[in-house]
């Protein structure tokens, strides 16, 4: 119905323009043009989600992504989800209480395929103290489904909705206080292939920002409670990738080889801070901006709004450790916006080459160096 109208828009504009403008013939030819563009939602539409071959989703916890959708036609997804409050290891030596889409910060990554109904099963444990709700951002309808998922401790609801426009979307709890819910880590990413699928890539990963918000400083031991009012004056303690510090870093890193051809889906839960993404040492051959279909190449940094999504893909020339960081930088280095993507395989100095000497800087007009000196900094020079 949305594309419909849509086109409907877009003929009106059409013929607007059309209007002004001294060519009959191109005015009769551009409303026929749009009826043209809708035919195909318009058949999909027709297809009652009740004779859709039902299929239960492949759902994946970070930085896993689910496998690439293989099929040519739309299906009925079941995606199961359960909200869970439980208390995690923020960092070290701190803990936080955080509440989750099963288990974890980001909740698991949904994949589906543009025209497909998504069958949402969404049960929120029986240990939980709030209710607990979805709103998809993949939906169209009021709320995302925040109504229709609205559930209490104990009990589950279903509701469907057709995925009806590719993209990478984040999903979350809009539970009031909607910014408590999401603070505390109630956000995942939904992605919905285009008909006609991604290119392949030979490395995806699933990585979610969040900032959030503890009584204590950054690094105060023990388990720390959410702080109201830093949440609203938005200023967290910590912002993370994956919900805890070095979720993507140390021996969690994500990993590569030299040559591979690599795709990120970045999502940002918020509640607040807007993220500059950044690999260090990296180009991004392509972004698809803000998760859409507008895709921008050569980029060093992106937006991620908060509530929003980037799909990032580059390929590794030379292999080594790349640290992703959120690029407004303090909150990489000193509240946990860091992960690492380690490379593994040949140098190729062609592309970048190590040290290759260090040497005393003299200034211009500055003394010469004594014979001595030169003759050592000469030796270190053809080293
Ligand atoms: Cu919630």
């Amino acid at each position: 119905m949305k594309r419909q109208a849509l086109a409907a828009i877009i003929a009106s504009m059409f013929a607007l323009a059309a209007c002004g403008g001294d060519k009959p013939a191109e005015q009769a030819a551009a409303p026929a043009a749009a009826v043209e563009a809708s035919a195909p939602a318009a058949q999909a539409a027709d297809v009652p989600s009740s004779e859709l071959p039902v299929i239960d989703a492949v759902t994946t916890h970070a930085p896993e992504v689910p496998p690439a959708i293989d099929r040519d036609h739309p299906a009925k997804v079941r995606v199961k989800m359960t909200t869970v409050e439980k208390t995690m290891k923020m960092a070290d030596g701190v803990d936080y209480h955080y509440w989750t889409f099963d288990g974890d910060v980001p909740g698991q990554m949904i994949r589906v395929r543009e025209g497909d109904t998504v069958e949402v099963e969404f049960s929120n444990d029986p240990s939980s103290t709030v209710p607990h709700n979805v709103d998809f951002h993949a939906a169209t309808g009021p709320g995302g489904g925040a109504e229709a998922t609205f559930t209490a401790p104990g009990r589950t609801s279903t509701f469907s909705f057709k995925a009806l426009q590719s993209g990478l979307y984040i999903y979350h709890c809009a539970v009031a206080p909607v910014g408590m819910h999401i603070a505390n880590g109630m956000y995942g990413l939904i992605l919905v292939e285009p008909k006609e699928g991604l290119p392949k890539v030979d490395k995806e990963f699933y990585i979610v920002q969040g900032d959030f918000y503890t009584k204590g400083k950054y690094g105060a031991q023990g388990l720390q409670a959410f702080d109201m009012d830093k949440a609203i004056a938005e200023q967290p303690e910590y912002v993370v990738f994956n919900g805890h510090v070095g979720s993507i870093a140390g021996e969690n890193a994500l990993k590569a080889n030299v040559g591979d051809t690599v795709r990120m889906y970045v999502g940002n839960g918020g509640p607040n801070l807007v993220s500059s993404f950044h690999v260090i040492g990296e180009i991004f051959d392509k972004v698809y901006v803000e998760g859409g279909k507008l895709i921008n190449e050569n980029v060093q940094s992106t937006i991620v709004p908060a509530g929003g999504a980037a799909i990032v893909e580059f390929k590794i020339d030379t292999p080594g450790s790349y640290t992703l960081v959120d690029h407004s930088i303090f909150r990489a280095f000193n509240k946990g916006a860091l992960g690492q993507l380690k490379v593994e395989g040949e140098a190729n100095p062609e592309i970048m080459t190590p040290k290759l000497s260090d040497t005393a800087y003299q200034p211009e007009g500055s003394a010469a160096p004594a014979p001595a000196a030169a003759s050592a900094a000469s030796a270190a020079n053809a080293y």
